[in-house]
């Protein structure tokens, strides 16, 4: 293994075991995860790989082998920069929470697609979560390490995401949506055997990822908060009566809500299908999440929209933007046979816009983190 040989030559001798933790795509449920509400991703097959070796003293060595050839040493968790913090943050997490963890020596090997929003940063948080957590024997349970992940990147790295890249890195089955209540933390897998029905799941990588992004996802955040504190409610979750809620809001609270709702009530009726058999009809739903999206949370951009509507002019049965939005990736899911006319017409919108080329592949549900060696 690459990483391993990487390892040794990084720090001399052996690392004491191999993790893997995989990035993610959203079938449905986007932007609900903050809001208590549901979410339906899948685990990619591609991720972070991560060589572990724990040490006698508190210094965390870390080493990518997509950044430099030196580590970042670490003698303090703090001094971690870029790429690190999100491992380090782990480190600081656990340590905050009073868990026995002392330092360790990682390497760590990524293959999620640059770009394409399939959370890379979770996979990485989420490999070395596992690892510690198999390191020290702490026994966690697996949506434990996914909330310790969370929160290294909400209180360590910055970023104020709910809980679903991290949960879907930790919990997915090969084969298999997870379905994860975002208030309880109960989840379930969801078989997804789309070849079952001749179908495929595209993922269309823009490679853009427009600025302000991150503060964009801060502000959406903060919108769902207050109409939830004008609604009189816990969370948007708790919202019965959308009629009533939409009569009592303006602007973009009123917006957010009725894309949160109606966002919730589809991945629900999304499970309600595939459990029906009813495989093909799911499409339809991922056109009417898209369009929400786009219109109510505001949160896609002139790549993800022609993606989508060229996925579907090619006859794509449905396709929407998957993830935070702003670019990455949009899904499409296509009929065998009608693959190759949804990539030429893809290819084609975006040529004829003079876009740089997306990149576009099959998204096989893969299985979640674990020890590989
Ligand atoms: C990002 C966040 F990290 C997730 O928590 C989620 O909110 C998603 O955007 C939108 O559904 O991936």
């Amino acid at each position: 293994m690459r990483v391993v040989d990487a390892f040794r030559q990084t720090y001399g001798g052996e690392p004491a075991g191999v993790w893997h933790a995989p990035g993610r795509v959203n079938l449905i449920g986007e932007h609900t995860d903050y809001n208590d509400g549901f979410v339906l991703p899948f685990a990619v097959p591609w991720g972070v790989t991560a060589a572990v070796r724990p040490r006698e003293d508190d210094t965390v060595r870390l080493r990518s082998l997509q950044a430099s050839a030196e580590p970042q040493v670490l003698e303090q968790i703090d001094q971690a920069e870029g790429w690190a913090r999100y491992a380090a943050g782990v480190f600081w997490v656990m340590r905050q929470e009073g868990l026995p963890i002392r330092g360790a020596d990682i390497v760590i090997d990524g293959d999620v697609p640059q770009g394409a929003g399939l959370s890379s940063s979770a996979a990485l948080e989420v490999a070395v979560a596992v690892a510690l957590d198999d390191l020290y024997g702490l026994g966690r349970p697996k949506i434990e390490l996914a909330r310790i992940a969370q929160k290294a990147e909400n209180d360590f790295v910055g970023m104020p995401c709910g809980i679903m890249d991290q949960a879907a890195s930790v919990l997915s089955k090969q084969g298999h949506a997870l379905f994860l209540d975002c208030r309880s933390l109960a989840s379930r897998a969801v078989p997804l055997d789309l070849a079952a029905h001749g179908l495929q799941l595209l993922i269309i990588n823009t490679g853009v990822h427009h600025e302000l992004a991150d503060g964009q996802y801060a502000r959406r955040r903060q919108d769902c908060e207050n109409a939830a504190k004008h609604l009189g409610v816990a969370s948007l979750r708790d919202v019965t009566d959308l009629a009533g809620a939409l009569q009592k809001l303006t602007g973009d609270e009123r917006k957010r809500t009725q894309h949160v709702v109606t966002e919730n009530h589809r991945v629900e009726a999304l499970i309600g299908l595939l459990r029906a058999g009813a495989v093909p009809e799911i499409g339809a739903l991922l056109i009417a999440s898209h369009l929400s999206l786009r219109d109510q949370f505001e949160v896609s951009c002139p790549e993800l929209d022609v993606a989508v509507e060229a996925a579907v002019k090619g006859g794509a049965r449905g396709a929407r933007m998957t993830g935070g939005g702003f670019g990455g990736s949009a899904i499409a899911l296509v009929a065998e046979e009608k693959a190759d006319r949804v990539r030429e017409e893809v290819l084609r919108a975006y040529d004829e816009r003079g876009w740089a080329a997306p990149t576009i592949f099959l998204a096989p549900a893969a299985a979640g983190a674990r020890r590989l060696a």
